[in-house]
Formats: structure tokens, C-alpha cells, sequence
């Protein structure tokens, strides 16, 4: 199998740390998404919607989506779980899971989309919206810390999917300034314990 991996794009980073929490080693094709890679022909012909990453197995199944790629991972390799245990486990990490990427990092990326020159000429740039983004990514943050008061990671006691999509979304966040208040200190708890994990490097 091959990972369509790019090196500083924050998706595939995703996968390559749920990857290096499991011990699951991949072959990796780099796609230079600077240069458009990922929307010439033959990579468009492996994924319609042109984004990074992909998985390729060996009898040719793309697999796009990040979460989707994570999925299959997890049911090859359940241990160690990062997708939850059982039934009412399983379903409150995919809770928190939607939530970080749809509530936290979605917002993110959409202020580097709209906001930063990496993207002008590429996509229709609506700088407002992307103000608008980075406000509600502001507020997200603050609501994150809140949760963070109660338990250790996002979805309860274990380190899963969630706090990865969590961390990848914060780190991307430096990019358009938005990040960590001082007085976040349960974020700032929490930051501190899973960008210290050695998985964070990937
Ligand atoms: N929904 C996709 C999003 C993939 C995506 O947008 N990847 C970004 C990199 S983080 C990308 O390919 N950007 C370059 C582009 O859209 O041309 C996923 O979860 O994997």
C-alpha cells in the first residue's frame, strides 16, 4: 500500500500521527500541493476531489478522507484503540472527533483559505468569511478549554482521533494566528501532553 502524504499539509499529518500511535509503518508518496499536484490529471483520477491524503492498497482501492483512512487502520489494527472500545465508547469518540475537525479545524483551515496568499489565485478568497472564521475558531478554542476542565483528553480518559484532529488543528492555527489563549490553561494542559507524545513529530 502507498500514502499520498505531503509533508506540511495538515490532513495527511493526521494520518501519519494516528499511523505512529499505532506503530504501523507506510510507504509514502510525496505530493507537492505548491505545485498543484494533487489537481493534475492522474492524481484527480485517484481522487476526484484532489485533496491529500490517499491511501492506495495494494489491489488498486483508493481511500480518500482522512478519518476514512484512520477507519481502516483501526479495523486492521485495533490495538492501540484510537477510535474507541465498544458501542457507547466508540460513538462519543466519533462525537468529539466530528466536533474538533467540523467545529474547530474546519473554521481554521477556512481562515487560511480565505485569508492567506498560499490560496490567492487558486480558490475564490472571501476575506470576510474568513474573518468570520477566525472568530468562531476563537470562540471554538475557549469552549475546548471549558471541556478540557473535566476530563484528560477530548473524548474521556484515553488519547484518541479526536485530540490528533484537535492538536493538527492547533498547530495549523499558527499559520493565521489563531491559538492558545494564556488563560486557556486547560488547553494549554492538554497541548502540553499530547504535542509532548513522541507521535507528535510525524
Ligand atoms: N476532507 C479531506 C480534505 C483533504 C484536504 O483538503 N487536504 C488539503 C491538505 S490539508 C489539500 O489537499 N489541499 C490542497 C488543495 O486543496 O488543493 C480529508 O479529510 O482528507
Amino acid at each position: 500500500m502507498k500514502l499520498y502524504d505531503s509533508a506540511m499539509a495538515p490532513n495527511p499529518r493526521r494520518v501519519r500521527v494516528f499511523l505512529a500511535e499505532k506503530g504501523i509503518s507506510v510507504p509514502t508518496i510525496q505530493v507537492d500541493i505548491g505545485k498543484a499536484e494533487n489537481r493534475q490529471p492522474a492524481y484527480l483520477a485517484k481522487n476526484p476531489m484532489g485533496g491529500v491524503p490517499i491511501l492506495e492498497l495494494d489491489d488498486g482501492t483508493v481511500i480518500a478522507e482522512t478519518v476514512a483512512i484512520c477507519r481502516y487502520f483501526e479495523e486492521i489494527q485495533p490495538k492501540p484503540p484510537l477510535m474507541g472500545t465498544d458501542a457507547r465508547d466508540r460513538a462519543i469518540v466519533e462525537m468529539w472527533q466530528r466536533r474538533m475537525e467540523l467545529e474547530v479545524a474546519m473554521p481554521i483551515m477556512q481562515t487560511f483559505r480565505n485569508t492567506h496568499a498560499f490560496f490567492k489565485g487558486r480558490i475564490p478568497q472571501v476575506p470576510e468569511y474568513g474573518e468570520v472564521c477566525r472568530a468562531a475558531a476563537t470562540r471554538r478554542l475557549e469552549w475546548v478549554d471549558g471541556e478540557l476542565a473535566q476530563r484528560e483528553f477530548i473524548a474521556g480518559p484515553r488519547f484518541t482521533i479526536a485530540d490528533i484532529t484537535l492538536l493538527i488543528g492547533i498547530d495549523f492555527g499558527r499559520v493565521v494566528k489563531i491559538g492558545i489563549q494564556p488563560e486557556q490553561k486547560n488547553l494549554a494542559r492538554w497541548y502540553e501532553t499530547v504535542s509532548s507524545r513522541p507521535s507528535a513529530k510525524a
